[in-house]
């Protein structure tokens, strides 16, 4: 039997020239390993085995191509749009590594259906989503390859993904506001706050009597603890908030507003010629609440500052026209705003940020260019090497441009500082670079994330993969390499070379998802990693049950008919990708149990008779015959 503190787990580093063969060596161990099953498991195995591993686990090589058994340089995290959940590509490739289920249910791994999902997600959670923004955490302007955050846009909520397990195992749900939108991380010293945007404004208190006040209602903009996932503070705005970014000093935060005008339609909040950033000063907001100078909303004891025209936490700086993406570039000088509405984008120099809230200058004294380059500005990315990647929304092109040629211009130089305008297919919102986000940006690779695919792929009914391009930035032009459809709007992604991100192979068997899991258990005074056992507590039955590929610790079990039934599987298995699945045919019931990992499920048992349940992850030679009976005895 296994003993669950055993640690000496076989994990195998990927960059580790040998793991392949140890990965081969296991595996051949585990398929042959059964003397019953030698023959069926061992001709069936080898087959299965090298259809799924690679015979080298080489990096890409340098022109892009990955080729089957090839490992991705980067690791890609895309958000799913409005399907709630991260996925993970692996880049150049452009190949779907991983879904991670977060603002959704996911039938394959049974989040929103197990109790340990349910108990992250809250019991009455919402089970839509609508995923925008994914960011790293990052230490001194690094990413640090713990926590990748997203927002939730639908239902106002903010997430946390462990990287080293990759799921989500934080969701907080964001308190007088609706609409989380512009999500980004503090990058220096350390990712102490994730910075979420709320859009829209509402009254305060939102009750109904007060729905006619428009120029009284107000938004906000909120600090989330990244250790806690608690929000530490929010701060009243005028406008609205749409996106949001950090500096590189951790002094300041700012946030782009498209509806300065406080209008409640469309044609109001395009009135204004210049709508306006608002910066935070985090070292003041943090002061303010120390000293206690907030209220509260109903409903939550978060502190509340004003942060309004006149506040000292906040400054506003007038730019044209409903301004989208707000991208920090990777040396910490500047930050650029795009204009959308208006061909240009705005370049903030960062360091004239302490003379403004010093009141030595005025908000307009921080911008150093705004510069025309194309219709529908929406988002700029960077390479590190001075150049800055736009996409242009209308135009359908990504445009690379010069920083400091461009701020040349605008103070009257005749200088070129447009460099290249590629097509993208099409209508492109996001982009982004290989580590742009962070000091470490390398202008290798840009992905350009198109709202439009259009033709470029074959039909599939009325609704339209969307597009993603792969662009190769690393010499002089940019060129196109790689077309990759998506489902439902990546809005954003961000790319993390895979030296930073360390993930388990196997689950450690005190990892805190299933804690509570065991906690129960033990105090039925279950083994899990032994036993299996049903506890029967009134109309509550617990069934306690190990599972070694190919077959559960337990065949059958009984329950009355009415029982409130609770499985709890505990997956032995010690080798790397043997994950198993518990479903119970009829009732709604699935879920994933990877190595060493423990999950649980509660269900009704109201059919009387026999209810077959069976493992719906495929593991072994006689995955099918992995399975057993419920026995209901009738009421
Ligand atoms: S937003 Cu969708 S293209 Cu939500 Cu970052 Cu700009
Ligand atoms: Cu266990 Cu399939
Ligand atoms: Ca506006």
């Amino acid at each position: 039997m296994i003993d669950p503190k055993d640690k000496n787990l076989p994990e195998i580093d990927a960059e580790d020239p040998k793991a392949t063969e140890h990965v081969k060596v296991s595996r051949r161990l585990f398929l042959g390993g059964s003397a019953a099953l030698a023959g069926v498991a061992s001709t069936f195995g080898a087959g299965m085995g090298s259809a799924l591993l690679p015979s080298t686990a080489q990096a890409a090589s340098a022109d892009g191509m990955v080729g089957p058994g090839e490992l991705d340089e980067y690791y890609g995290f895309w958000s799913g749009g409005h399907s709630g959940e991260v996925r993970i590509l692996g880049l150049p490739s452009m190949r779907e590594l991983m879904r991670i289920p977060v603002f959704n249910v996911d039938s394959a791994t049974g989040w929103g259906i197990t109790n340990e999902s349910k108990a992250i997600l809250g019991e009455n959670a919402p089970m839509n989503g609508d995923s925008h923004h994914p960011h790293m955490s990052m230490t001194d302007g690094h990413y640090d390859g713990k926590y990748v955050f997203i927002n939730d846009k639908a239902n106002t909520r903010v997430a946390r993904i462990r990287c080293d397990i990759m799921k989500t195992d934080k969701i907080t749900t964001i308190p007088n506001c609706q609409a989380i939108h512009g999500l980004r991380v503090q990058k220096v010293p350390h990712t102490k706050y994730v910075f979420a945007n709320a859009e829209f404004r509402i009254p305060h208190p939102n009750n109904g009597l007060n729905m006619d006040d428009v120029p009284g209602y107000y938004t906000l903009f909120n600090g989330v603890d990244a250790e806690s996932m608690d929000v530490a503070w929010q701060v009243i705005v005028d406008g609205n908030l749409d996106n949001t970014d950090a500096d590189y000093t951790g002094k300041y935060a700012f946030s782009t507003c498209y509806n300065s005008e406080g209008a409640i339609d469309l044609t109001g909040s395009m009135k204004a010629e210049r709508d306006h950033l608002v910066i935070f000063n985090i070292e003041r907001i943090e002061a303010a609440v120390k000293a206690g100078q907030f209220i509260t909303l109903p409903g939550s004891d978060v502190p509340v500052l004003d942060g309004r025209k006149g506040s000292e936490l906040t400054r506003y700086v007038p730019v044209p026209k409903n301004p989208h993406g707000i991208n920090t570039g990777p040396d910490g000088k500047y930050a650029v705003a795009n204009g959308k509405l208006s061909p240009t984008v705005t370049v903030f120099q960062l360091d004239k940020f302490d003379a403004l809230f010093a009141n030595e200058i005025k908000p307009r004294d921080t911008v150093v260019a705004e510069v025309e380059l194309g219709l529908g500005p929406l988002h700029t990315a960077f390479d590190g090497r001075g150049n800055a990647y736009t996409t242009l929304f209308i135009d359908s092109q990504v445009c690379k441009w010069d920083v400091e040629k461009a701020i040349r211009a605008y103070n009257g130089e005749n200088v070129d500082y447009i460099v290249q305008k590629l097509d993208v297919h099409y209508q492109p919102g996001h982009n982004h670079t290989t580590m742009g986000e962070t000091r470490d940006a390398d202008g290798k690779y840009l992905v350009s994330l198109q709202k439009f695919s259009k033709d470029r792929f074959l039909q599939c009914g009325p609704l339209h993969a969307e597009n993603d391009q792969l662009i190769d930035i690393s010499g002089d032009e940019m060129k196109l390499i790689h077309d990759g459809p998506t489902y439902a709007e990546p809005h954003d992604c961000m790319i993390v070379h895979r030296s930073k991100v360390k993930t388990r192979k196997l689950y450690d068997r005190e990892d805190p998802t299933f804690a509570g899991t065991i906690a129960m258990a033990k105090a039925d005074g279950v083994n899990v990693h032994t036993d299996n056992k049903v506890i029967r507590d009134g109309n509550k039955v617990r069934v306690y049950m190990t599972s070694i590929a190919p077959s559960y610790g337990m065949n059958e079990f009984t329950v009355k008919q009415g029982d409130e039934v609770t499985v709890v599987v505990t997956n032995l298995d010690q080798i790397e990708d043997v994950t198993h699945g518990f479903c119970m045919v009829n009732h709604g019931v699935q879920m994933e149990i990877s190595p060493q990992q423990t999950a649980s499920v509660t269900f009704m048992a109201d059919k009387p008779g026999v209810q077959w349940f069976y493992c719906n992850w495929f593991c072994h030679a006689l995955h099918m015959e992995m399975r057993g009976r419920m026995l209901v005895e009738p009421a």
